[in-house]
């Protein structure tokens, strides 16, 4: 059976990335998928959080999800820390990755900066906590975004390893040939990267400090409008093909927003904004992303005026994620050799 986990952080400022990236395919897998989709407040606090913002964000991103499409009664939505086999498993797996391997995460050495010696020892674990995420469910495919793909490569690295350094116990214990399944990431469509709007060569990100960065899920029409308006671009027209994006990040970020909002290719944005001036096209892009991302924001502020139908949710998902769990985590005491 196909199944698909993937997760968010409950970091406050849910952007345009997120929903491109991540947010939206989680919704499309439904159809075809069983699937599983956590807020991962553990992974949070590898930076400090504080406590009463993180309840917030928490629910928050319960609330994106729901009023994106995702249906937490056909698939699971639950929060992290509420299925301590998550931080079980992770500790297994500190266990089967190497130093090495960590070492070479580019993720950890753009959040620890300068000072190494300062970051929490779980910023450093994180991958290993991801590892653990998917492969406590299982999990065949994982849809996240680009920036997301060393890790996606050190779970596979972790799930091969530890397949090979039990292989007799796995096989003893009534598995076969290997107990994980090798995860395949599901990175694709014209937007698995959205940068920054003010600076084409970074991630858009929610720990920009400034706003003008990034569209908020929870944009009204105006700061939408203001944001795309003071988005920067150079002073060419668009080019009428996607070969002449090369060298223009502003444009080529642009034009991929457009694109995966209306469902289409840039190839395809272009065929109708090419030698378009940016004035026209960003008027074209307020009211295209204004018209799918007005209804989600309204929709996740209603939400959100209950916290405690959010909890609910959170708490049947925890409770239905959890049986999956335990078994796993049974399975791997006996392969590991611990007696229970
Ligand atoms: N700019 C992005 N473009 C495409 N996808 C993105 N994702 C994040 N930024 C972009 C995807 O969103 C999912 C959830 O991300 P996360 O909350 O787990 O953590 P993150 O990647 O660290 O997100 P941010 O927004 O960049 O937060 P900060 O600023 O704290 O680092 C993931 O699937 C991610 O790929």
């Amino acid at each position: 059976a196909e199944r698909v986990f993937s997760g968010v952080q409950p970091t406050g400022n849910l952007h345009l990335g997120n929903y491109l990236g991540a947010i939206k395919r989680f919704v499309e897998l439904q159809k075809s998928h069983e699937c599983i989709y956590c807020v991962v407040d553990l992974h949070a606090i590898t930076v400090w959080q504080d406590p009463e913002e993180l309840k917030r964000h928490t629910r928050e991103v319960t609330a994106a999800f729901i009023a994106c499409g995702i249906d937490p009664e056909a698939h699971i939505v639950f929060n992290q820390s509420q299925v301590s086999g998550h931080a079980e498993l992770a500790w297994v797996f500190n266990c089967v990755a190497r130093m090495g391997w960590l070492n070479r995460m580019t993720q950890f050495k753009e959040k620890a900066g300068k000072d190494r010696e300062n970051a929490s020892v779980g910023l450093f674990a994180y991958p290993t906590l991801m590892a653990a995420d998917i492969l406590l469910y299982r999990a065949t495919h994982v849809p996240v975004g680009d920036d997301q793909k060393q890790h996606l490569e050190l779970t596979r690295d972790i799930a091969q390893k530890f397949n090979t350094d039990f292989a007799p116990s796995i096989a003893a214990n009534g598995h076969g040939e290997g107990y994980f399944p090798i995860t395949e990431p599901l990175i694709a469509g014209p937007a698995t990267r959205v940068m920054s709007l003010r600076d084409g060569s970074k991630k858009m990100s929610k720990s920009e400090p400034s706003d003008f960065s990034r569209i908020n899920l929870t944009d009204d029409a105006d700061a939408i409008a203001g944001k795309v308006r003071r988005a920067k671009t150079d002073p060419e027209p668009l080019p009428s093909e996607e070969e002449g994006l090369k060298g223009r990040p502003e444009a080529d970020n642009l034009v991929g927003i457009f694109a995966a909002l209306s469902d289409t290719t840039k190839a395809q944005v272009l065929v109708e904004y090419g030698n378009a001036q940016f004035s026209a096209f960003k008027a074209a892009l307020v009211d295209l992303a204004v018209a799918k991302l007005g209804p989600i924001g309204t929709e996740m502020q209603r939400l959100m005026a209950d916290p405690a139908a959010i909890d609910a949710i959170l708490i049947d998902g925890a409770d239905r994620a959890r049986v999956i769990a335990d078994q796993t985590l049974r399975d791997v005491k006996d392969i590991v050799g611990m007696v229970r």
